[in-house]
């Protein structure tokens, strides 16, 4: 399958790489790069990997503003203060909840780590009536969507199944089984059509999960009965382990025209990027014309997971390679290259980020362990017999112990 010249580049893949390349100043600056060679579990494809294809990108790694022909975004500074605490603000929780992990406290993390202007630029695109359908990961939207971080802790301490209410603030709970919530979001979607609304909906996935049935069937039943859903695909090229050549032979963005959508493709690490490509994409659900596809192009600078070990299995020049385009530092250069921001600016974000650093310890360590019994609740609406033959087995069980803890709690 892999022969020399489909690794190198197909006449196709070559005619697909050139349809999707418009003129402009961003795409021909982008398209030269990231022609990274990749050993391990890609093989040989991924050693001959092609170019990546262009992208959109109003925001060059050394924090210059460059114009787009499709998307431009007029934003002051005070705005793109705004992201730039925003994307501080949520960089900090993820580090806090993985040294929580770390200290006992978690029973698992998975970090956003260079994720955070694909999630921050999504997240403030949207109103406040849209609604999110997110995967594990989406720290950073949750926080655009008002939910508190500390919230998020609940099911990685393995305290709750959820933690928060989806509906004060349009934002699901966290999906662990993959690409099940592209479904979710679908069906979402197609109600919200039915109801003459002009809400979007957002269902975030990753590169690993378009891989995944559940994402090919949310594309066609959203295609035909064009539902006014937002595909947001994070394709930070691993899942786990496995890269991105093992996922795809096209640019994820090109699987929407297949379906009879468009699709675009996004620098995921520029945050003024990702707010244009994503209120733009936004408009065109809202308006009627079906769903898109967004692939915001970035990279995992952490692990899969709390419990994984990626140095196993990537290269140290890839991390440091994406180190050079963090979606901060290069908000950041653009603030101070504009004089946009000052010292006072950065030492109160300082402050913050160690305040709610703090709020966020405090929440793990009072949050409270459920009552042993509560793991038999809302498993069916109107209750089971096998459950309450269960029920009743463990609160004998619990009921042998002869200390209190033990009886209220379980566990050892
Ligand atoms: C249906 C299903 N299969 C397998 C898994 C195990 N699993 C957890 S995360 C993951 C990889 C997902 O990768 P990707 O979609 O790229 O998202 P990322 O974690 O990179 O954000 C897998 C296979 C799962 N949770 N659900
Ligand atoms: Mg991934």
């Amino acid at each position: 399958m892999e022969s020399s010249t489909e690794a190198g580049g197909t006449p196709r893949r070559a005619a697909a790489r050139k349809s999707t390349t418009k003129k402009s100043p961003a795409r021909k600056s982008t398209a030269k790069k990231a022609t990274a060679k990749r050993s391990g579990p890609g093989g040989k494809a991924a050693a001959s990997r092609p170019a990546e294809p262009a992208m959109v990108q109003l925001l060059t790694p050394e924090g210059e503003r460059v114009e787009h022909p499709d998307y431009s975004l007029d934003i002051t500074h005070e705005e793109i203060r705004g992201l730039y605490r925003d994307m501080v603000l949520t960089r900090r929780f993820d580090a806090e909840a993985t040294a929580l992990q770390r200290q006992g406290e978690l029973g698992l993390w998975p970090s956003l780590l260079g994720q955070e202007a694909a999630q921050i630029g999504s997240g403030r695109a949207l109103r406040p009536d849209d609604y999110v359908f997110p995967t594990y990961r989406e720290h950073g939207v949750a926080w655009c969507r008002g939910v508190d971080p500390t919230l998020l802790l609940g099911m990685f301490r393995g305290v709750n199944h959820g933690g928060w209410d989806p509906n004060s603030n349009n934002f699901h709970l966290y999906t662990i089984v993959i690409g099940s919530q592209a479904l979710h979001a679908t069906g979402y979607a197609m109600g919200v059509r039915m109801d003459g609304s002009d809400s979007a909906v957002l269902a975030y996935f990753g590169d690993g999960a378009s891989s995944q049935g559940d994402v090919a069937e949310a594309f066609t039943f959203a295609a035909v009965y064009q539902a006014p859903v937002v595909f947001f695909c994070q394709n930070n090229q691993w899942a786990i382990s496995e890269p991105i050549e093992r996922q795809t032979r096209v640019p994820l963005y090109q699987r929407a025209a297949g379906y009879g959508f468009p699709g675009v493709r996004v620098d995921g690490n520029d945050v003024l990027a990702v707010l244009a490509v994503t209120r733009a994409a936004a408009e065109h659900v809202r308006t009627g014309q079906g769903p898109i596809l967004v692939e915001a192009f970035t990279y995992r600078m952490g692990a899969h997971t709390t419990s994984d070990d990626p140095t196993r299995y990537r290269r140290k020049e890839d991390l440091e390679a994406w180190e050079a385009k963090d979606p901060i530092l290069r908000l950041r250069r653009l603030l101070e290259r504009e004089g946009a921001a000052d010292d006072a600016f950065f030492a109160a974000l300082d402050e913050e980020s160690d305040a709610l650093a703090r709020r966020v310890r405090e929440a793990i360590r009072t949050m409270p362990d459920p009552d042993a019994m509560a793991v038999f609740e809302n498993v069916y609406a109107d209750g089971h017999p096998l459950v309450d033959e269960e029920r009743a087995q463990f609160a004998d069980y619990l009921a042998s112990f002869t200390d209190h803890e033990h009886q209220q709690h379980g566990g050892n």
